[in-house]
Order: structure tokens, then sequence, then C-alpha cells
């Protein structure tokens, strides 16, 4: 058996660096969103009232396990025409919410830590994972600025993160991601394939019976 760098994840070593190279440029910051946690979820709270949840279609017509909303000049949409940014919430008619200045001042922060100065995210997608959603292996490349970072922030209930290669094929390594972790992803990293195992049920103090996921991108 390989013992792969990520192994070290699973283990509960009190004096873990804070900070994780996945990639060359894919950070993981262990608890960087912790203590922003609830003005978070506040942010989310306020976004579903005007941009309710819902399970978009894939292209191929299957409905998505995770549900999702979105908020920003610009949020991802899906149905049987295929993916893609738009400005307007295809379930109201209306644009998507504003995005709440707490989640562009986290993904700005998190990405500087990363190294990325300057990352002002105009798009934000935000998943929830009721136990037994997951996303299977997939690469992010409906934005326009592939230069540009993603930033991820982990809500809620734990989950396995899936972290492959460029290629679909390449054995993807788990990588465990709890409540308040943030991931930044960029550069050589921006393309690889990813997805997340399903989520086990249980309870969390934050979010009850689920996971939320924000990221935060630069979509034009
Ligand atoms: C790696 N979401 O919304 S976030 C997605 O936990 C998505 O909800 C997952 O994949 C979730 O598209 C994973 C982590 C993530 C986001 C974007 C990436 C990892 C990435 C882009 C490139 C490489
Ligand atoms: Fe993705």
């Amino acid at each position: 058996m390989t013992k792969h760098a990520v192994d070290d994840l699973f283990a509960d070593d009190p004096h873990a660096p804070d900070a994780f190279a996945l990639g060359a440029q894919a950070l993981l910051l262990r608890g960087f969103a912790l203590a922003q946690a609830d003005e978070l979820l506040r942010g989310v709270a306020h976004v579903v009232q005007e941009a309710p949840w819902r399970h978009m279609q894939t292209p191929g017509g299957q409905s998505m396990s995770v549900a999702m909303t979105g908020c920003g000049p610009l949020s991802w949409v899906s149905d049987r025409r295929g993916y893609r940014y738009a400005g307007l919430d295809p379930l109201t008619g209306r644009p998507w919410p504003a995005m709440p200045a707490a989640f562009a001042r986290l993904a700005r922060q998190a990405a500087e830590r990363a190294g990325f100065v300057g990352f002002a995210p105009d798009a934000c997608l935000i998943n929830r994972y009721a136990p037994g959603a997951r996303m299977s292996l997939h690469q992010d490349r409906d934005e326009c600025d592939l230069t540009a970072p993603i930033v991820s922030v982990s809500l809620g209930l734990p989950a396995v993160f899936l972290w492959g290669g460029t290629t679909r094929t390449e054995r993807a390594q788990r990588v465990p991601l709890a409540h308040g972790d943030v991931v930044v992803w960029g550069g050589v990293d921006r393309l690889r394939y990813h997805g997340v195992l399903p989520v086990a049920p249980g309870q969390h103090p934050a979010t009850g019976d689920c996971r939320i996921n924000l990221t935060l991108r630069r979509a034009r």
C-alpha cells in the first residue's frame, strides 16, 4: 500500500499544521472559517429566502442529489440545455441575491493566504448535502477566467472530498473536510477532477442534518 501525503489528514494530531498543501496550488486551511461560520450561515439563510434551494437537472435529465442556490452577479445553473453561469435565477426569474459581504471577504483572505492576491469573486454557488447526497467526479470549467482560483468553504456535517488528477481515470485521493475548513484551488490544480462521497447521516450544531458548501468563483 502506498501511503499518500493526504493520509496524514486522517491522523488526529493536535499539532497538525492548519495549512496543508493538497497540490502545488491547492491549499487546505483547516478551520479558517470557524470564527465566521455563524455569520456565513446567516448569509446562506438570507440568500435562500430570495433564491430557494432546488435540485437542478443535468443535461442528461437526472435530478442532482445536491440542492443548490447561489448569489452574486452570476451563479451556476444546469438544465437540459447544459451548464452555464446566468445572471437571473431561472426559478424566480429575478437576479440572484447580492453576495453577502462576509462571503467575499473570507474568500479574498483565504485566497491571499494561498498566494492569490486580490481575488474578487463574482459568483457563489451554494450546495446543500442531505445525508446520501453526493457529487460525482467532474471538472469546474464553465468559468471564463481559469487563472482565478476557486475558494470552497465547508459548513456543518463532515464529508470526504475526492481529489483527482487532470484526467478522469487518475486515481482520486480522499480528503476529509470538516466544519470551517476552507480550500483554495488555483493555477495548475484548477482543472483537477474532484467530487464528494455520499454524506453520512448525522447532526451538526451549526446546520442540523446537512452539509453546506460555498464555492466562491470568478465566472467572467
Ligand atoms: C477543485 N463542490 O460545486 S468544493 C462544485 O463540496 C463542487 O460541494 C464540492 O465541486 C462541494 O463544483 C467541492 C471544492 C472544489 C471546488 C472547485 C474546484 C474543488 C475544486 C475546482 C477545481 C479543483
Ligand atoms: Fe466542482
